[in-house]
């Protein structure tokens, strides 16, 4: 593809310049794996790792990203294997240490891959999980649409590439395919998914179609397709006599023969082409032109190793199209074990280090210095660099103002109701009567909105979508509680049925504040059993500390004839598991107001983190009360004494969430025979766990678990109760040592009404009250 007129001309000087570049590139990315694995003290006979052909496989294509291509208001996804060649690119534009190189993969180092939380250098998204970080970027070009939408961000941001650098078995991910759908639905734009096409995966090679069927997907969501197959050298040998021949070999050559040919050099190809293409016009003298060494460059000229025909794909896409380009590449290039299927995790001898060191020119001592062993002086190559775009002075991390949380919520309540019917009179009230905290919120579910009562809130600040849409039914008169009006002023961003777009989406707009300077307040609601389905992209939300609310509901088994098979159980483990999330599971209305206000603030605190509220839809009988201080401090930190023991108790119950009716009735039954049994409310058991794990390995006094429980007596037992896991409370025991009896679900699959479901679970009054005899009486 021709370069745009207006783009600088790739001048000679420049070509040398990315040369040198590259070089050192591969260089540095060879020798940080090298030093990592054999000339750090080892202390436990773990190899290391790192992925010496993987980087190479890219090494071309990202120093044409970084050093030529990139502005800073772009940001990329870089492959996860690809970590050594972003630290190095990163260590000559002068943004990451010579220490951090040299602990690559050790505590405090440049990450094994590129972490946004862990990484001292500017790494703009995560990787690790194969697929997520190039959906990722789809959905930050959606995030940054809705911004520049509402005005919230101008040019240049407004404009700035989502790019991915992504390997080709990634796209074996069926999320990748799942984030395509959703992005094209939402026409997302200057997004570039740069495909690096070596064929290879972890085990093997790949199959050979998969390039004509990947070719075929993105042109049916209307991506442009960039295809750079051959550089510029076999180009020329085509333009030759046999240069036809010679390029339909090389276009029917399966994978595995090219990469085995690639990886055993110049007198292979040699072999081959005399055998397959021998007696063809024209193909003796091309072989005759070149020397073993000539022919091997020839050969695995493919275009993602070739600057020129890069630069020129690059610069040529000059429209808003999303765009792939699949770049023909060899795994390994330049090095040793190039094209060998086994390269993977393939490492570089000693002597083969040090061979490739002597041919790059670098003395030894001088392994990591910048400039060492290239054609180019220092300062023209330290000036070009302090040239290209990519090095402008520029924030590339931003902090976003806070948006102020009001004192309290008054929602509309009722004497019975569900937390999730709460959540959406919360929603509404906030809507109604805070807003600039309101402005601030985007609302996200994959298909569930109204089950999930988001319907509410999408009536009063509409959905998103780029252009204004008025809601047909409403047009035609046809009565509707949901008035789905669409603008690109709309607050709620309505995904398809696919709960890990819904999590990759979490992030993008719980980064929002970072990555575009703008900070979102983002609320995504999902059936709580299919929080399972997108669980690793939950995890990789979380891991980039993006600040967002998940509501999961309904939950647990009290959905009752909703379905079995929409039960969740162990979701209050992923709750207190799943590091960077804060989760909460509420009974009462109150609780949930105070909770969600927290919510909102811990989003922006700079320690904060994000929160997961697992919420019901069975409606129970709220308790009429104030909220004083000390119930909100007491709700905030994971649960307070409804009903607190006597000094004589000889038992308590706790209880959480959907449950707490039966734990009342049961609480009733047991107060006619014993003496002030307890009954204390569980809001938080992920917050009540935490504290108290802190509590025992630091000095900074008891914790919340521990002041509770120091009001019961010791001979006292602990029947525990929820509609989950019940493994979730079990751990009380050890906190003061009481005998803990832990009821909860720990099966599912069976539809019912909640009586029915709660008996056979062990769940209701019965199965408290036998609980409580066995631990009392039955000892
Ligand atoms: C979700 C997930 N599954 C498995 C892995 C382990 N893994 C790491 S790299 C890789 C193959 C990657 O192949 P490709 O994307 O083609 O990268 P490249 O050839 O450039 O190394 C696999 C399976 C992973 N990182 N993430
Ligand atoms: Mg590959």
């Amino acid at each position: 593809m021709p370069p745009a007129a207006s783009l600088p001309a790739i001048t000679d000087q420049r070509l040398a310049c990315l040369a040198a570049l590259e070089q050192k590139v591969l260089w540095l990315s060879v020798w940080m794996i090298h030093h990592a694995n054999h000339l750090r003290e080892k202390r436990d006979g773990l190899k290391v790792g790192g992925h010496q052909a993987s980087s190479a496989s890219v090494a071309t294509l990202m120093t044409a990203l970084y050093f030529d291509v990139l502005n800073p208001e772009d940001r990329v996804a870089v492959k996860p294997h690809a970590s050594p060649v972003f630290h190095a690119i990163q260590y000559l534009l002068g943004r990451q240490t010579r220490a951090n190189l040299e602990r690559f993969r050790a505590l405090g180092g440049a990450q094994s891959y590129p972490s946004r939380t862990k990484d001292a250098d500017d790494v703009d998204f995560s990787t690790g999980s194969v697929g997520l970080g190039v959906a990722m970027t789809s959905f930050a070009a959606m995030v940054r649409d809705y911004l520049a939408r509402k005005d919230r961000i101008r040019e240049p941001l407004a404009r700035g590439r989502m790019i991915a650098l992504a390997g080709d078995a990634e796209f074996d991910e069926g999320n990748i395919f799942e984030a395509m759908l959703e992005g094209w639905k939402h026409d997302v734009r200057n997004l570039w998914w740069v495909i690096d096409y070596n064929r290879q995966s972890l085990d093997a090679c790949i199959s050979d179609r998969i390039f004509q069927r990947l070719d075929s997907v993105f042109h049916g969501m209307d991506w442009k397709v960039v295809t750079l197959k051959y550089g510029t050298l076999l180009e020329r040998a085509f333009a030759q006599r046999g240069g036809d021949a010679l390029r339909v070999w090389i276009d029917e050559c399966p994978n595995t023969r090219y990469s085995a040919l690639a990886y055993k050099g110049g007198a292979a190809w040699r072999e081959q082409l005399r055998h397959d293409l021998g007696d063809t016009s024209g193909i003796r003298e091309i072989l005759d032109e070149h020397d073993d060494r000539s022919l091997q460059r020839l050969m695995t000229n493919l275009a993602g190793h070739d600057m020129t025909s890069i630069l020129d794909a690059f610069h040529g896409a000059t429209d808003d199209r999303p765009t792939c380009f699949i770049a023909y590449t060899i795994k390994g290039f330049g090095l040793p074990f190039a094209g060998h299927k086994d390269n993977h995790a393939g490492m570089m001898t000693p002597e083969q280090v040090d061979a490739f060191r002597r041919s790059n020119g670098i003395e030894a001592g001088d392994e990591w210095e910048p400039w060492a062993g290239l054609d180019i002086p220092a300062d023209e190559l330290e000036s070009y660099i302090r040239s290209v775009p990519f090095a402008r002075p520029a924030e590339r991390r931003f902090a976003a103002p806070l948006v102020p949380v009001p004192a309290a919520f008054e929602p509309a309540t009722t004497d019975t109701m569900s937390t999730q019917q709460g959540f959406g009179r919360l929603l509404a009230d906030i809507a109604r009567a805070h807003p600039e905290l309101a402005d601030h919120i985007v609302t996200t579910a994959p298909d569930v909105t109204v089950s999930t009562n988001l319907g509410g809130w999408v009536n009063k600040r509409g959905i998103f979508d780029a252009a204004d849409r008025s809601d047909t039914f409403k047009d035609e008169r046809i009565a509707s509680a949901q008035h789905w009006a669409m603008s690109p002023g709309g607050q709620h961003i309505e995904l398809g049925i696919a709960e890990s777009n819904l999590f990759i989406l979490l992030a993008a707009l719980g980064l929002a504040g970072p990555l575009f300077g703008s900070r979102l307040l983002p609320i995504g609601t999902v059936y709580d059993p299919f929080i399972a389905r997108g669980l690793d992209a939950l995890n990789y939300a979380c891991y980039q500390d993006a600040r967002f609310i998940l509501v999961g509901t309904p939950s647990g088994v009290s959905l009752a004839p909703e379905g079995g098979a929409h039960q969740s159980i162990y979701t209050p483990l992923i709750g207190m598991g799943q590091p960077g999330l804060t989760s909460f599971e509420p009974a009462y209305m109150d609780e949930l107001s105070e909770i969600l206000r927290w919510s909102f603030e811990h989003l922006q605190e700079e320690r904060g983190g994000s929160v997961y509220l697992r919420l019901s839809t069975r409606p129970i009988a709220q308790v009429a009360r104030p909220m004083a201080p000390a119930l909100r401090a007491d709700v905030l930190a994971g649960g307070y004494w409804l009903e607190p023991p006597s000094a004589a108790a000889d038992l308590a119950i706790v209880a959480c969430g959907a449950v707490l009716p039966e734990a009342i009735e049961a609480h009733r039954q047991l107060s006619e025979d014993l003496e002030s049994v307890g009954l204390l409310v569980v809001t938080s058991p992920d917050r009540l766990e935490r504290d108290w794990r802190a509590a025992l390995t630091s000095s900074a006094g008891d914790s919340h678990a521990e002041r509770l429980l120091d009001r019961l007596p010791r001979t006292a037992g602990i029947v525990s109760v929820l509609d989950g896991h019940p493994a979730t409370l079990s751990w009380l025991g050890a906190v003061k040592q009481h005998r803990v009896l832990p009821l909860g679900v720990d099966r599912f699959g069976q539809s019912g009404d909640i009586p029915d479901l709660y008996r056979v679970h062990g769940l209701d009054a019965d199965a408290i009250l036998g609980a409580a005899a066995k631990l009392v009486v039955g000892g």
